[in-house]
């Protein structure tokens, strides 16, 4: 390997009783470690059974799993030592691995070493920990595409096509004689040409956040129209207070609920009257409503027969979210009446018998498919929407230089710090203040 670090161990499986436990330890010494601990000689690529052994006595009964380098987890040779889950056993087996030598790894340690050492990028790394905190089907499917190197591939198309157009551009100003200009209408072309998919990645983060953090789905409507009995009976167990008496959900309340692996937030609010409320705590609650309306994505506007005034006012806090109208109560109110002018598609539940709850979850996912559209098989983060977005400027500035007439001389630079800033979300460009953000985030053992 080209880097030469020290050997690492950790407990690589949480920190509970369970029927087996993992030791992970990476590095040049780890076989040997594992060797002096081990009852067998260890035999390579194997699946080795035996004792940990320490001062002759049997520590436990294992299976030890060799890897040698650069076929594994962190491109080192490694170690893994199936154990019983039991905590006291998994900490003496660690402490006995630290006094032959090794060190107690670091948070995202070995995941950070699989980069240092070229076996995945940036992009891959933080993969994992989107595997590892995923809350969805559908977050984790598109955190595994990443560690596969679905972005990575995205990036270095765009990188790869920046790069050539730089380097042609830098040939024909060292040797004027063998090389050719490139001509403005090419230059500007590529740049835009790239800018457009670097906006189709940008323009596809808000889906991304929407299946990494769920969509919010706030439930609005006058007091006792049964938003709480709406927002238990979706979620199907008793989250929140319900009550006959006008004012019983104060604050808002939020649960997340998983349908067809998509995230739903769901926010239940407290009502919204419009009289001179004297209760402070209530119209505090009302003012957080109404800022829950602005927050959220979806709206289910709730109403037991008809939409009152004070309804069709509240209609207006929402008039740009999607909105979903649900009539309440249909066991006791069962018929739509024909009078909510202008309002179509609404739909009718009923808490008590559960009637219509399907038909409702069915129009938030339709609504939900709206939002998540197009190639969202990965996912982005913050950094690297922030790499992408420096790298469009620069992209920008030469389309604008070359429009000015500049010579290419002066707009070269820009081009190669947009290939610096597509650099940075594989890793090829960065800074240890970086590497510490990233690797920071994850757990010990990853
Ligand atoms: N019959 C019937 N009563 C309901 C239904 N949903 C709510 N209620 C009743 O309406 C009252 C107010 O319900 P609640 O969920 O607290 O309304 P909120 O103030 O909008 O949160 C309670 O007495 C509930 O039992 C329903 O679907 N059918
Ligand atoms: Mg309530």
């Amino acid at each position: 390997m080209e880097n030469n670090f020290d050997t690492i161990v950790a407990i690589i499986t949480p920190i509970a009783h369970g029927a087996v436990g993992i030791i992970r330890i990476s590095g040049d010494k780890a076989y040997d470690i594992a060797q002096r601990i081990f009852s067998r000689p260890i035999k390579p690529k194997m699946i080795n059974y035996g004792h940990i052994v320490s001062d002759n006595q049997k520590i436990d009964e294992v299976i030890l799993l060799p890897f040698k380098s650069p076929h594994s987890y962190t491109g080192e040779d490694v170690i893994e030592i199936q154990c019983h889950g039991s905590y006291v056993i998994l900490d003496e087996i660690l402490n006995i691995i630290i006094s032959k030598g090794a060190r107690i790894a670091q948070k995202g340690e070995f995941t950070k070493r699989a980069f240092l050492n070229h076996r995945i990028d940036l992009s891959q790394a933080e993969a994992v920990l989107d595997i590892i905190e995923s809350k969805s089907q559908k977050s984790a499917h598109n955190a595994l595409n990443n560690l596969g190197g679905y972005l990575k591939q995205k990036i270095n198309i765009i990188k790869s096509d920046i790069t050539e157009l730089y380097s042609k551009i830098i040939a024909s100003v060292d040797f004027p004689e063998d090389v050719q200009e490139v001509d403005n209408e090419t230059v500007v072309t590529i740049c835009n040409d790239n800018i457009s998919k670097i906006d189709d990645i940008i323009n596809n983060s808000k889906s991304h956040d929407f299946i990494r953090d769920g969509i919010s789905a706030c439930l609005i409507g006058k007091p006792n129209v049964g938003k709480s009995s709406l927002f238990n009976a979706l979620l199907n167990y008793n989250r929140a207070i319900v009550t006959d008496i006008a004012g019983t959900t104060r604050d808002t309340i939020k649960e997340t609920l998983n349908i067809d692996g998509y995230l739903i937030n769901f926010i239940d609010t407290a009502g919204i009257r419009n009289e001179n409320i004297s209760d402070k705590v209530e119209q505090i609650g009302i003012q957080n409503s109404i800022s829950t309306i602005e927050d959220s994505d979806i709206v289910l506007f709730l109403f037991e027969k008809n939409l009152s005034e004070i309804d069709k006012n509240l209609l207006e806090k929402a008039k740009n979210k999607k909105i979903i109208f649900t009539k309440t109560k249909s066991d006791i109110y069962p018929y739509v009446s024909t009078d909510n002018d202008n309002i179509t598609n609404i739909i009718s539940v009923s808490s008590v018998t559960n009637g219509g709850i399907n038909d409702l979850k069915c129009a938030i996912l339709k609504i939900i498919k709206e939002f998540i559209p197009n190639d969202t098989n990965y996912t982005t983060n913050m950094r690297q929407i922030s790499c992408l977005k420096a790298a469009k400027n620069y992209l920008q500035n030469v389309v604008e230089a070359v429009n000015l007439g500049d010579f290419c001389d002066l707009y070269s630079n820009d081009l190669k710090s947009a290939i610096m800033s597509l650099g940075e979300i594989s890793g090829e460009v960065l800074t240890d203040t970086i590497l510490d953000d990233i690797f920071s985030n994850f757990c010990i053992g990853k």
